[in-house]
């Protein structure tokens, strides 16, 4: 097959067929009857928190002939994750513990990837007011799959505890006749918090499974002061996860650590396109095809609620392009884009007809008519594309988590790049001066070059603390070229 008829597959796609979608058993421990107040432990808003579906509503999918237990959840809102749903163990049913054991067991040594449960969540309601942390159904579960499995261990309703314990330092404080500023008072509340953890939580948890517990983590899905836990959630869960692709998928799936976007992004171009940046992969492709390759790939990592699909567009190509426009061979940008150019590009990708003074040798027409070539300016470029993409769309996942899960608009895209490319100059200076330190590239090795696009990644990517933007645009179309270079 020669290159012209090759197409360049997403590896995402590829890997898609092999894993679709990251599946989770989440036991609830212990049972509502079992307990003092009234209410699940929090499953359900643990899962629309960790994978981006607030007011979702769960598909059930019933097996014909299977047991019940085999009724997962799915979710249209993102079709990466399938969930088993399991609500916990009354008194007496040691069958059913047996035939939940059984369950995972079977499933967890299915040969396909496919089949298989990824991932075991155990969530324990915090006992604050008493009452047992893991019945006994659940501890079976927790020994039994433990160092099998990739468990995670998350106590729910942290604030609850947290207002509890408000009270009661109040009341101390009172009687002691004492008095704390509110600094020193959130401090003290914070260790307290901890302290309890540790006790009512922790140390159960130690007690059954000495050698190495499995990993947990305290979280609120209602209190903003804990919305970090829900990434350290997900990053913990990762951490635990042996296998490659499993890993990966469930790096795509979740929708709350952009931590772990990014690194699935960069094991997903390790896989291909990103070592062939400087390999002969792309020999023969144009680059159209080369940059939308590179596009479907970090976009689909990334897997925003996207219905319209806005960022597989090639409107959103284009104002990529843009961005990367200052990285060029030229001192100065000598060669913009006109807007004439684009649209013949985007309404007419096959036969693209420049119009213009013949010296305008457009950047993006350049790149995008041509064909790809192995030159130190062209894969300066890509770097500089792989990096901007990666940026522009960890300022959109922060954007949309400070909005709340709606579906991606263009005004949002828009704020994006917008953001993106009035923090850019510093990313672009990197990747100037680390790329002209080249020399020739004969002996550049593909997975140090890799490892410096993350590390350029790392240190541009958007501080979770420092976070503060909140730009509403109401804008319907994608903006122009010329007002993105203006911003
Ligand atoms: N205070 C507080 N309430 C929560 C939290 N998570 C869930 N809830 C509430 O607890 C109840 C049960 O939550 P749900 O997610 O439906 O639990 P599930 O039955 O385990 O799926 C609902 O009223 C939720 O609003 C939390 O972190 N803090
Ligand atoms: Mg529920």
């Amino acid at each position: 097959m020669s290159a012209s008829e090759a197409v360049l597959v997403p590896y995402t796609e590829i890997l898609r067929q092999e894993c679709p979608r990251h599946v989770v058993w989440i036991q609830e421990s212990p049972p509502i009857a079992k307990r003092s107040y009234q209410s699940g432990a929090g499953k359900s808003a643990l899962i629309n928190a960790v994978f981006g579906i607030e007011g979702a509503t769960p598909v059930s999918h019933r097996t014909p002939g299977v047991h019940d237990i085999d009724k997962p959840f799915s979710f249209p809102q993102n079709d990466r994750i399938i969930i088993h749903d399991s609500q916990g163990f009354e008194p007496g049913e040691e069958g059913n513990i047996q035939t939940v054991s059984d369950f995972i067991r079977r499933r967890s040594e299915m040969p396909a990837l496919a089949d298989q449960l990824h991932a075991i969540w155990v969530c324990a309601e915090i006992p604050f007011a008493g009452g047992r942390l893991f019945e006994r159904g659940v501890e079976r579960i927790l020994l039994e799959y433990w160092g099998n499995l990739p468990i995670i261990v998350v106590f729910t309703k942290l604030d609850v505890l947290r207002v509890a314990q408000e009270n009661k330092l109040e009341k101390q404080l009172e009687q002691r006749g004492e008095e704390m500023d509110d600094n020193e008072f959130e401090a003290e509340l914070d260790t307290i918090v901890a302290a309890t953890v540790q006790d009512l939580c922790v140390k159960p948890l130690c007690d059954l499974t000495p050698s190495e517990p499995p990993k947990w983590v305290a979280t609120s899905t209602t209190d903003p002061r804990y919305k970090t836990t829900i990434a350290d959630l997900v990053n913990l869960a990762l951490e635990i996860t042996k296998i490659e692709n499993v890993w990966i998928e469930m790096a795509i799936a979740q929708r709350s650590s952009a931590q772990a976007s990014i690194d699935a992004s960069i094991r997903v171009g390790r896989k291909r396109y990103w070592r062939g940046l400087i390999s002969d992969i792309f020999l023969g492709f144009t680059m159209r095809s080369v940059l939308e390759v590179l596009q479907k790939d970090i976009v689909n990592v990334w897997n925003m609620h996207d219905p319209e699909k806005h960022l597989q567009k090639p409107e959103f190509l284009a104002l990529l392009s843009v961005l990367v426009e200052d990285i060029s061979d030229e001192a100065t940008n000598n060669y913009p884009l006109t807007e004439k150019a684009v649209k013949a590009i985007i309404d007419n990708p096959a036969a693209i007809i420049i119009a213009g003074p013949t010296a305008v040798v457009v950047l993006f027409a350049e790149w995008v008519r041509g064909t790809y070539k192995k030159t130190k300016s062209s894969v300066r470029c890509l770097i500089a594309f792989i990096v901007d993409l990666t940026l522009t769309m960890d300022t959109l996942f922060y954007l949309v988590l400070s909005r709340g899960q709606t579906p991606i608009k263009i005004a949002l895209v828009n704020s994006a790049l917008r953001i993106y490319n009035s923090r850019k100059a510093p990313v672009h200076a990197s990747i100037k001066a680390w790329v002209d330190g080249w020399g020739t590239f004969g002996h550049l090795d593909a997975d140090v070059v890799i490892k410096k696009i993350a590390g350029i990644i790392a240190d541009n990517s958007v501080k979770p603390e420092q976070w503060g933007m909140r730009e509403e645009g109401s804008d319907e179309s994608w903006m122009s070229l010329d007002a993105l270079r203006e911003t």
